[in-house]
């Protein structure tokens, strides 16, 4: 057996950080150390390390798990990762995580470093459930599990409101500079959706922080894109050959990779910039592309690919009639778009086929047909209201709803049940218990509690689109209703 990845004395130039680790201090605080982090802004942080130094390294959390902490310290924070794409793969080691730690085990350790002055940014990838945002309102969603507990006990916050207004009410008193706070989820305007939350979770638990929060931190936005599937069986041993070492916090992702960040750090940032980062005034653009574009056809083809006995997206792509589906489903988003300067939505359409057809990325449907209530909203049902206000098709986008819709009732054509994975996983079980017809499985759905947009609901031309699609999948399976709707979108 090789010996472990524990220091990148004696690995190779190219594969080692191009600079020395230990000589930079953390300046960010990450909270949520997935495989997304450590494949997309470690390594970014990384590349801007090499070029421009800094103490900018990264103290990483993740809020539940400890199994990330649990890899990475061992190894000093080291990871491989590993980049792979239809012309080959490659590694590299990642230098940039300066300490792992989870919340569970290590909390004061949390805390210390959260009221660091050395900190000056805390980024975060904790998925979209794990805000707990009320998306009607924009403010805290009060049954939400990590609200409700920080609402009880603010001054022992375990959850994201809470622990980021705890850490900056305690800056604010011992008179240290406020971090900046960096959203990477996948949320539209996800910086001001931030600041939402934390503004409206001051107001209960803290008020005199709210108008600080409002008035003194920075929270830009991003769009953040890199297709990172959760770790496979093969990939510890592939780092294991690419690397000469074991490495048990390895990751594998895609060659591409992209970044675009509001650039409003007044405490002050890494040159994200030698990474490939994009610095602008408005990401809004970008994120709607992005989400209604690729997450948008990423869901329709997890549901639909998922029940028709497709384990991976790449095994989709050789699925005609479901490329044809998702073509059409990308041309729709688009057509959602205002213009964005220098960006052909018809390219990024080409590329997107391109990434999910990637024969050596093991990306399965069921992971991206996780969350479906979190993630609907921004990314098919904000276009189907824009498309139903411009008289655009809004087929496209019932048949991903539709899909959805069908992936809620728990079970496979072949009558194979499978866990829904969402955190509204009970209720949406109860919407559909009992009920035999599309018509009712459909009419319990729309009328779940903040999901659809109320246009939507009462638009029949869009109940009518899901409805009689969702009646096709019902009664003539999957696989028929995908062919049939290919077959009329050729026309
Ligand atoms: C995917 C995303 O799991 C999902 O819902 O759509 O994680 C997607 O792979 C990333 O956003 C790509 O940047």
């Amino acid at each position: 057996m090789s010996a472990r990845l524990t220091s990148p004395d004696g690995l190779p130039k190219g594969v080692r950080p191009g600079y020395r680790p230990e000589d930079h201090a953390p300046g960010i605080v990450h909270l949520g150390l997935g495989a997304f982090h450590k494949a997309h802004q470690a390594v970014y942080t990384d590349d801007a390390l090499a070029a421009e130094g800094g103490d900018w390294r990264i103290i990483g959390v993740s809020l539940r798990s400890t199994a990330p902490s649990e890899e990475l310290t061992p190894q000093n924070g080291l990871y491989t990762i590993i980049e792979r794409g239809a012309g080959g793969s490659s590694a590299r080691v990642i230098g940039s995580i300066a300490r792992a730690l989870a919340l569970k085990n290590d909390r004061q350790a949390v805390l210390d470093a959260l009221l660091d002055p050395g900190i000056r940014i805390v980024s975060l990838t904790v998925t979209e459930k794990g805000y707990g945002i009320d998306r009607a309102t924009g403010g805290i969603d009060r049954t939400h599990p990590a609200i409700a507990a920080d609402l009880a006990a603010p001054d022992e916050p375990r959850g994201v409101a809470g622990l980021l207004v705890w850490a900056l009410g305690q800056r604010r008193a011992a008179g240290v500079p406020p971090f900046t706070v960096l959203c990477c989820d996948n949320l539209p305007e996800n910086g001001k959706m931030l600041r939402g939350l934390l503004v409206d979770f001051a107001r209960h638990a803290a008020p005199d922080l709210a108008d600080h929060i409002a008035n003194e931190v920075a929270f830009p936005s991003t769009m953040v894109d890199r297709i990172t599937p959760a770790r496979g069986s093969g990939t510890l041993e592939l780092a294991e050959r690419m690397i000469g070492l074991r490495d048990e916090a390895a990751v594998e992702t895609e060659g591409f990779r992209q970044w675009v960040i509001e650039d409003h750090f007044p405490t002050g940032r890494p040159a994200w910039e030698a990474g490939g980062a994009i610095f602008v005034s408005e990401v809004r653009p970008y994120e709607d592309m992005k989400l209604r574009m690729l997450n948008g056809s990423h869901s329709m083809l997890a549901y639909s690919g998922f029940l028709a006995g497709h384990r991976y997206v790449r095994d989709v792509m050789q699925d005609a009639s479901l490329v044809t589906l998702i073509e059409r489903h990308l041309a729709a988003a688009a057509g959602t778009l205002s213009p964005l300067s220098g960006v052909d939505f018809g390219d990024y359409a080409k590329s997107l086929l391109e990434r999910f057809t990637n024969p050596h990325l093991a990306h399965e449907t069921y992971q991206i047909a996780m969350d479906g209530t979190e993630k609907l909203p921004q990314r098919i049902l904000a276009p189907a209201k824009d498309a139903a206000e411009s008289g655009q098709p809004l087929a496209p986008f019932a048949f991903a709803v539709a899909a959805w819709m069908r992936y809620v009732l728990g079970r496979t054509d072949g009558g194979e049940t499978y866990a829904l994975r969402d955190p509204r996983e009970v209720e949406l079980a109860e919407h559909v218990a009992g009920l035999r017809t599309a018509e009712d499985v459909a009419r319990s759905l729309l009328s779940l509690p903040g999901l659809f947009p109320d246009p939507l609901r009462r638009n029949a031309d869009w109940t009518d689109a899901v409805t009689s699609r969702l009646a096709t999948m019902m009664a003539q399976g999957m696989r028929q209703a995908i062919d049939r709707e290919a077959d009329a979108a050729l026309g």
